[in-house]
């Protein structure tokens, strides 16, 4: 499974995802930070719609809410 989270340094709603996937110890989380990156940014508007942060992508698809990010981190853990 491939996960991209889009992100920025500072944005509240981000930190409780980054802070979930440290908490998890989880090394599958790919991030995108999309004040650094343009290419990035642009995916994220072109995919999920909306410039809003957090975003995964899981497999491609956009999931913003960063509750429902969250929870859905807790219930698929990393694979071995
Ligand atoms: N309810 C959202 C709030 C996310 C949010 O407001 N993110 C801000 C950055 S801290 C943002 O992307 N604002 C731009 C926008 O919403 O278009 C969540 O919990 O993820």
């Amino acid at each position: 499974m491939k996960l991209d989270l889009y992100m920025f340094d500072g944005c509240p709603f981000c930190r409780k995802v980054t802070n979930e996937i440290e908490a998890e110890g989880r090394t599958d989380v790919t991030l995108h930070d999309i004040h650094q990156n343009e290419e990035d940014r642009d995916t994220l508007i072109r995919v999920g719609g909306m410039e809003q942060v957090p975003c995964l992508f899981i497999d491609g698809k956009p999931m913003y809410e960063s509750g429902d990010i969250v929870a859905w981190l807790q219930a698929n853990p990393q694979q071995a």
